[in-house]
C-alpha cells in the first residue's frame, strides 16, 4: 500500500445479498475490494463481482456528465442544460397531451441504490401518469401479487429462515450462481452447506442440474413451466393424507375448505406427465416437507417468470402454511427492517385490489399500480389519445431486458417525443434519450438498502456514506432525482433538498408528531435526514447518529413472528383462497393434460453476470461467462449439432444465432440461453461488451405471453424450435404446444 492508500467500507450493490466490503482506495482510486469480516451481516463473505468492485467503478465507458441531443446527437452538457430541457419538453407535452403523455421505466438497480429507494415514488406522483412500468413484471411481480391477495399486503414477502430451518425445497433459483433473490443472504451458498452439515435436506426443483442442484439431497428435473402443477399435487398430498396442520395459523385462515375442494383433481397422476416427475417423486417430496421438524418452501425466477407464475407463488406460500411453517422460526417468516413501519396492533385493512385500472391498447390490469413491460412498446407505438410520447427511464435497459427487443427499440427511435435515462452507461436503450442524466460511480454514492433489507434473512441494518468525495462535475443521484421530480412537475429550479423537506413535513404531519422534530434530524443531505426521519419512526427506535457510530453495522436479531400483526385484508385474515386465484385455477386445470413435444427454453445466471449491465467490465468476462445455447447430447444428435456449432434458435418473437455447449446439466426437451446478452447495437458506448456481444434472448419472445394475473412475462418454458446453421444434417424440431 501506498502512504495515502486508505480503505472505506461498502456495501456491495451487485445483487441482492448486500455483502459488506472494504474498499481499498489510493487517492480517490478504488483499487481492491474484500470483504468485510466485522460485517454483522455479510462477515467476510464477497463474490468475484463484489471483488471486482473497483473495476466497475473506474469502467472508463461510464458517462462523467449529461448528455443532451442536438441536431440529431447526443454532446455533453452541463448539469443546469440537462434539466432546462427536461423541464421544457415534459411540461409542454403534458400541458398539450395529459399526465398520461409521460411513460417511466424503473429498472433493477433501484432497489441498490439510496437514490431509487426514495424517488420514483415522488417522480410518479408529480407525474401523475398510470403509465408505470418496472423490472417486476419481467421478475417477481408475482409474488408481490400472490402477497397481496393471501395478506392483503403486496410487500408482506415471506423469507426462508435459512440459518435455522431443517428443510429447504427450493424451486427455480439457483443462488449458488444468483446469490439469492427475495432473499436477501450474503454467502447462500455457505447457508446451504451449513443445512446439510447440521442434517438439513435440500431439495431443488429445477430443469437444469445447477450448481445449487448439485448441492441437494433430491433434484427433480422437471419439465419447465409446470411448477404450479407440481406445487398443486404436494397441496393435495398434503391434504388427501392429512398431513396439513397449519398450527397456530389455524386461528387466522379463511378459505381452508374451499382450497381443499379446488386442489382435490391436481393429484400427483393428474400432474405427473405434464411435470414429467413421477407421482412417487411428488408424494416423496410432500411427505418430507410435512415431516421434517420446520421446512421452508422457496421459490424463484423459474416459479415466477412463467405462464402460471402467479399461482406457483402462491401455492409457494399455501404450502409453508399448511405445514404450519409460515411465521415460525426455521420456516418462513416476514422480516422487520429498520425502516420498515413500526408495528401495529392486528386491525382489518384495506387489502389488496388488482385491475384497478388497464393498460390503454391492450386492456391489461394494473397490478400494484404497474402495467407490464411486455405492453411498453404497443402503448408507444398505437395512435390516440394516452399514447406514451415522452419516457423516463431510470436504471434500466428494457431493449434488452424484456420481450421483442427489436420492438421496442423502434418505438423509442420512431415513436417517442422525448426520452430521458437515468443511468452512467449509453446502453442499448439509453442509446435513444435526448438527455442522458448519469449517477456517480457507486464508491461516490451513499448506500441504504431500503428494499433488500426488508427480504432479508436476518433483521440488520448498515449505512455507508461515500467511500470517495464526488468529483467534480459530478452530481449525487438523489440530487439528480430530486432535481428530476421538480423539473417534470412545475417546480424547475426550486432547491433539490425542498422536494425532502416536503417529504418530512407530510410525514410528520400524517403521524401527528409535532413539527419540530424535522429540526432535530440529523444528516448532511436531504436523503440522509430523510432516512433519520425513517429510523427514528421504525421498529427499532433507531437513530443516523447510531448508524454512523457502527459503520460495520447493527444486528436486530433473528426474524420473529409477525402474524397477525401483518396481516392488512379487509378481513384481518390470510385468505388461504382468494378469488382471483380460484378464478385462474381452470386455466391452470387446463394445462393438466398438455404434454408438449417440442423444446422449451429456459434462462440461467452466471456469478460474474449482472442481468444486462456487467458484460463491460473486462474482469469478469471470459471463461464459461458466455451466451451459449446450452443443449442436452441426445437433443443435440438428434438435431446434428456438435459442440461450438452455431444453432439457430426461432420462437414466435423472432430468430437468434449463438454457439452450441452440449451439456448433460439441461434435461431433454430443454434448452438454455443467458439474457442481458446483444450488446451488438451502433450508438452505445459499451466497448468491451461490444467486443464479444452475445444475442438477445429477449428478440425470441414477442411480448404476448404473460400470467395475467401480475402482467409478468413469460421468460422461462418458452417453445423454441432448433436448427443447425453448420453441422452434420440440418434437422428443424418444432414445438406443437
Ligand atoms: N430472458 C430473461 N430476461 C430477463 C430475465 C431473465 O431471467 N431472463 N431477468 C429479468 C430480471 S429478474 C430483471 S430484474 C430485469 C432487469 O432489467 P433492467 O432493470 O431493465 O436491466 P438491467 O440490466 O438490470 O439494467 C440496469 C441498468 O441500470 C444501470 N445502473 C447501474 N447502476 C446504476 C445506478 O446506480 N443508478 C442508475 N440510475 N442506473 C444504474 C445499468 O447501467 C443498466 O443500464 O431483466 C429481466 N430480463
Ligand atoms: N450472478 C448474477 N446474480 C444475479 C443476477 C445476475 O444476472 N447474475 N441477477 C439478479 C436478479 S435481478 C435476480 S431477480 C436474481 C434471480 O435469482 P434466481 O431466481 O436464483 O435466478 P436464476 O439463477 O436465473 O435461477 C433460476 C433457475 O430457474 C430455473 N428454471 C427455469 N425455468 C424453470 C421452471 O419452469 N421451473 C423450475 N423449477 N425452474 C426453472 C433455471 O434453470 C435457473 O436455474 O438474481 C440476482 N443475482
Ligand atoms: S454476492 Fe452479491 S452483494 Fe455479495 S459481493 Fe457478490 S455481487 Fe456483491
Ligand atoms: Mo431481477
Amino acid at each position: 500500500m501506498s502512504h495515502d492508500s486508505r480503505t472505506a467500507l461498502r456495501v456491495c450493490p451487485l445483487c441482492e445479498a448486500t455483502c459488506g466490503l472494504t474498499l481499498t482506495i489510493e487517492g480517490t482510486t478504488v483499487t481492491g475490494a474484500r470483504g468485510d469480516r466485522d460485517d454483522v451481516f455479510s462477515q467476510g463473505f464477497i463474490c468475484p463481482k463484489g471483488a471486482s468492485f473497483g473495476g466497475l467503478d473506474a469502467d472508463p465507458d461510464r458517462l462523467r456528465t449529461p448528455l443532451v441531443r442536438t441536431d440529431g446527437v447526443l454532446r455533453e452538457a452541463t448539469w443546469d442544460e440537462a434539466f432546462d430541457v427536461i423541464a421544457a419538453k415534459i411540461t409542454a407535452l403534458i400541458d398539450e397531451h395529459g399526465k398520461q403523455a409521460v411513460g417511466v421505466f424503473l429498472g433493477n438497480p433501484n432497489v441498490h441504490t439510496m437514490a431509487g429507494g426514495l424517488y420514483p415514488p415522488l417522480l410518479l406522483a408529480a407525474l401523475g401518469t398510470r403509465n408505470v412500468f418496472t423490472a417486476s413484471t419481467l421478475d417477481q411481480m408475482p409474488k408481490h401479487v400472490s402477497s397481496g391477495l393471501l395478506f392483503g399486503d403486496a410487500q408482506a414477502i415471506p423469507v426462508p429462515d435459512l440459518d435455522r430451518t431443517a428443510h429447504l425445497l427450493l424451486i427455480g433459483a439457483n443462488p449458488l450462481e444468483s446469490n439469492g433473490s427475495l432473499c436477501t443472504a450474503p454467502d447462500f451458498p455457505g447457508k446451504l452447506k451449513a443445512l446439510r452439515r447440521r442434517g438439513g435436506t435440500l431439495t431443488v426443483i429445477d430443469p437444469r442440474r445447477t450448481r445449487t442442484a448439485r448441492l441437494a439431497d433430491r433434484h427433480a428435473a422437471i419439465r419447465p413451466g409446470t411448477d404450479a402443477l407440481l406445487l398443486a399435487a404436494l397441496t393435495q398430498v398434503l391434504l388427501e393424507e392429512k398431513l396439513a396442520d397449519p398450527g397456530t395459523l389455524t386461528e387466522h385462515l379463511d378459505g381452508f375448505d374451499e382450497l381443499a375442494e379446488a386442489m382435490a383433481d391436481f393429484t400427483p397422476e393428474a400432474v405427473s406427465a405434464a411435470c414429467d416427475l413421477e407421482p412417487d417423486t411428488i408424494r416423496g417430496i410432500a411427505r418430507e416437507l410435512a415431516a421434517a421438524p420446520s421446512a421452508a418452501v422457496y421459490g424463484r425466477i423459474g416459479s415466477c417468470t412463467v405462464e402460471h407464475g402467479t399461482l406457483a407463488s402462491w401455492l409457494v406460500d399455501v404450502l409453508n402454511i399448511l405445514t404450519g411453517n409460515l411465521d415460525r422460526p426455521g420456516g418462513a417468516l416476514f422480516p422487520l427492517s429498520a425502516t420498515g413501519r413500526a408495528p401495529r396492533p392486528a386491525a382489518p385493512g384495506k387489502g389488496f385490489a388488482l385491475g384497478r385500472w388497464r393498460s390503454r391498447v391492450s386492456g391489461h390490469p394494473e397490478a400494484k399500480g404497474e402495467l407490464p413491460v411486455a405492453a411498453l412498446a404497443e402503448e408507444i407505438e398505437t395512435p390516440g389519445e394516452g399514447r406514451i410520447r415522452a419516457l423516463v427511464v431510470i436504471a434500466g435497459n428494457p431493449v434488452l431486458s424484456a420481450p421483442d427487443g427489436d420492438r421496442l427499440d423502434r418505438a423509442l427511435a420512431d415513436g417517442l417525443d422525448f426520452m430521458v435515462s437515468v443511468d452512467p452507461y449509453l446502453n442499448e436503450t439509453a442509446r435513444h434519450a435526448d438527455v442522458v442524466l448519469p449517477p456517480p460511480p457507486p464508491s461516490q454514492s451513499a448506500h441504504f438498502d431500503f428494499a433488500l433489507n426488508s427480504l432479508a434473512v436476518r433483521n440488520q441494518v448498515r449505512y455507508g456514506r461515500a467511500a470517495v468525495p464526488l468529483e467534480e462535475g459530478g452530481m449525487d443521484e438523489c440530487e439528480i432525482l430530486a432535481r428530476l421530480v421538480l423539473a417534470v412537475g412545475g417546480n424547475h429550479g426550486a432547491p433539490p433538498e425542498s422536494v425532502d423537506d416536503l417529504v418530512i413535513a407530510a410525514t410528520l404531519a400524517k403521524a401527528g408528531a409535532p413539527e419540530t422534530l424535522a429540526a432535530e434530524l440529523t444528516g448532511l443531505t436531504g436523503a440522509e435526514r430523510r432516512l433519520d426521519l425513517m429510523l427514528r419512526m421504525g421498529p427499532y427506535d433507531l437513530t443516523l447518529e447510531q448508524l454512523l457510530a457502527h459503520p460495520h453495522g447493527i444486528d436486530l436479531g433473528a426474524l420473529k413472528p409477525r402474524v397477525p400483526q401483518v396481516l392488512r385484508t379487509r378481513t384481518g385474515r390470510i385468505e388461504l383462497f382468494p378469488e382471483p386465484i380460484a378464478a385462474d385455477l381452470p386455466r391452470l386445470r387446463a394445462s393438466l393434460g398438455a404434454r408438449p413435444a417440442g423444446l422449451v427454453l429456459v434462462g440461467r445466471r452466471h456469478l460474474r453476470s449482472n442481468n444486462s449491465w456487467l458484460h463491460n467490465v473486462a474482469a469478469l468476462r471470459g471463461g464459461s461467462n458466455v451466451c451459449t445455447l446450452q443443449i442436452h447430447p441426445e437433443d443435440a444428435a438428434r438435431l446434428g449439432l456438435a459442440e461450438g456449432d452455431t444453432a439457430r434458435i426461432s420462437a414466435a418473437g423472432g430468430e437468434v444465432e449463438a454457439p452450441t455447449e452440449i451439456t448433460d446439466s439441461v434435461r431433454t426437451g430443454v434448452v438454455s440461453l443467458p439474457h442481458g446478452w446483444g450488446h451488438s447495437r451502433a450508438g452505445t458506448r459499451l466497448t468491451v461488451a461490444g467486443a464479444d456481444p452475445g444475442v438477445n434472448v429477449n428478440q425470441l419472445l414477442d411480448g404476448s405471453l404473460l400470467d395475467p394475473l401480475s402482467g409478468t412475462s413469460v421468460l422461462n418454458a418458452v417453445p423454441v424450435s432448433v436448427t443447425a446453421v453448420r453441422g452434420a444434417v440440418p434437422v428443424s424440431v418444432t414445438s406443437t404446444r
